[in-house]
């Protein structure tokens, strides 16, 4: 069933809605004070589970509104970032759930220092459960190399494209509650830099397992780890990284790109812009006008 198409909106309009999404960035109150990384990865996993086979999955949709995919255990955690956004989507009725969770996280990076990333809009909203994808193609980060190109090929993207995406741990950090895996993986997880690749490369990583029995190798910054102590701040500089972040240090495709991005940020940038593009385009194919051709797996949107 089609949505009632609405009028295209107006640039007008879409800079009215990153504004509004800036505004509500600042959270004094969650976890290092930003919803910025939350909103980052809840459109991932919207646009993660392309399969370019079968084209099925991707941002458009917005099916984790729905259990069958909300409720997902990979996507445990993403309701706070759907729960953010509600007010802009209540003050901004036109603009559909699929568009606002994309632009929301293009609007994040640049705020966070990141990239300014090409973003078209003009996706539509399942209103029904019936086209929802199946549970099990995001990735596992307990697994390694192999694991990332079944998963990553699945959509298209090479290995280069793989490791410029995996840039995105720069930002955020792991719940215990939400993955098993706990801990940020830079120092400043509400900046986007090319940290990541620098500590993945410098730092001297060891495994560790958690009284869950879950496995992940951490680094502890024993300068930093005093500044926290005199502070009264607990394991503040023990910094993390997954079995998968840490395959892309030992995969020999892989590497050369982590020693590249450590040592150009501007290319990581440019490169990161244009994966992560890709990555909410996946799925929706557009004319030569940008707008949306309809497909199965596309309803009808915003007539310009
Ligand atoms: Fe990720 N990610 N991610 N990730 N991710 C987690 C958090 C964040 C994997 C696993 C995890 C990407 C790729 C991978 C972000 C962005 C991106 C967590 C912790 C796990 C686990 C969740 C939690 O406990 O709350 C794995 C595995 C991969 C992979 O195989 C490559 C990509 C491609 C992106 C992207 O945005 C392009 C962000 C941001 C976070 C931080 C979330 C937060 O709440 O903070």
């Amino acid at each position: 069933m089609a949505q009632t198409p609405a009028a295209a909106p107006t640039a007008a309009q879409l800079d009215a809605v990153k504004s509004s999404v800036r505004k509500l960035l600042h959270q004094p109150d969650y976890d290092d004070g930003s919803a910025g990384p939350v909103l980052v990865r809840l459109a991932w996993h919207a646009a993660g589970t392309y399969c370019a086979e079968t084209n099925t999955g991707g941002s458009n949709g917005a099916g984790m509104r729905y259990e069958a995919e909300g409720g997902d255990p990979a996507n445990a955690g993403l309701q706070h970032a759907r729960a953010f956004l509600e007010p802009v989507k209540a003050a901004h009725p036109w603009i559909t759930y699929a568009d606002l969770w994309t632009l929301a996280a293009v609007t994040a990076i640049e705020e966070m220092g990141g990239p300014a990333i090409h973003w078209a809009g003009d996706r539509t909203d399942f209103t029904d459960e019936s086209k929802v994808p199946p549970r099990g193609r995001l990735p596992d980060g307990a697994q390694g190399a192999e694991h990332l190109r079944f998963i990553f090929y699945r959509m298209g993207f090479s290995d280069q494209e793989i490791v410029a995406l995996s840039g995105a741990h720069n930002l955020g950090r792991c719940h215990g509650d939400r993955s098993g895996f706990e801990g940020k993986w830079v120092n400043n997880p509400t900046r986007f830099s090319n940290q990541y690749f620098k500590l993945l490369l410098a730092n001297d990583w060891k495994k560790k397992t958690l009284e869950s029995g879950v496995e992940q190798f951490v680094f502890v910054d024993e300068d930093l780890a005093a500044e926290g102590e005199e502070e009264g701040g607990e394991k503040a500089a023990e910094l993390m990284m997954l079995p998968t972040d840490m395959s892309l240090l030992s995969d020999k495709a892989f590497r050369p790109w982590v020693e590249r991005y450590a040592q150009d940020k501007d290319l990581f940038f440019e490169h990161f812009a244009k994966v992560f593009a890709k990555l909410l385009e996946l799925g929706i194919k557009r004319d030569a006008n940008g707008n949306v051709v309809n497909e199965e797996n596309v309803e009808e949107g915003y007539k310009s």
